[in-house]
């Protein structure tokens, strides 16, 4: 009992602070991003391919999240955009105060879209507010999948799944249409996008659906 009180009372402290970051960033109409996946799944990759296609019409920051180093945030400045890392020192997810942190760093003026990567993992960041508009899981192919039915929190929570790494399919015993099945029968009103970052495919829809969304924080 005594186990959950405690937990309770750090989540509600994380969502009144979330709720703060949330009316922060409607103020400057911001787009807010909070991307969930399992380690390796191509969070960065899809980052970095986003701010590739949109970053000259869209200012893009990026807030890392990892356990350790801050291999990510490279990536991402070599990508073209901002990015603050926060390492975590081997915890499981970001909170809020972390992000607020971070994005103190960032001009919000000249912000269009604040994309945050989580710590890699389906628990844990699943249930702390970062106070973004949607959450995107990055599920990839070659995890399996069953990755919906095995972790529904991360997909009952989110608006939005990308399948990523679909150019493995011919090479892999699951289908496209068995993960994007199984995500759906976890949450129906998924909006879902089937992309490969290696080969850059499918990824004008997933732009598209950004640029509306940020249309609509104007
Ligand atoms: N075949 C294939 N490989 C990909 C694709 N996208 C990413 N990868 C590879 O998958 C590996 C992991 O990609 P990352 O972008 O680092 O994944 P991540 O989710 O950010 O990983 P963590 O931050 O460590 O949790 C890298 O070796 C990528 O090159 C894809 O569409 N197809
Ligand atoms: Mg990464």
């Amino acid at each position: 009992m005594k186990t959950i009180e405690v937990r309770k009372s750090i989540t509600a402290a994380n969502d009144a602070l979330a709720h703060e970051l949330r009316s922060q960033f409607t103020r400057h109409g911001i787009l807010v991003l909070n991307l969930i996946a399992s380690p390796g799944a191509g969070k960065t990759a899809l980052i970095e391919k986003t701010i590739a296609r949109l970053g000259a019409a869209v200012s893009i920051k990026v807030v890392e999240g990892d356990p350790y180093t801050h291999l990510d945030s490279q990536r991402v400045i070599r990508a073209g955009a901002q990015s603050i890392q926060i390492n975590t020192e081997g915890g499981c997810h970001l909170d809020a105060q972390m992000v607020g942190r971070a994005v103190d760093r960032f001009d919000l003026d000249q912000t269009d879209l604040l994309i945050i990567e989580n710590v890699g993992n389906l628990l844990c960041p699943a249930a702390w507010d970062l106070g973004q508009d949607a959450t995107v899981v990055v599920a990839s192919l070659a995890e399996g999948a069953d990755k919906p039915l095995k972790y529904p929190e991360a997909f009952t929570r989110a608006q939005v799944v990308v399948i990523n790494k679909i150019d493995l399919e011919p090479h892999l015993p699951v289908t496209t249409a068995e993960l994007r099945r199984n995500a759906l029968t976890v949450n129906p009103e998924l909006t879902v996008f089937e992309v490969s970052c290696l080969h850059s495919t499918g990824l004008d829809s997933w732009c598209q659906w950004i640029r509306d969304r940020i249309a609509t924080k104007k």
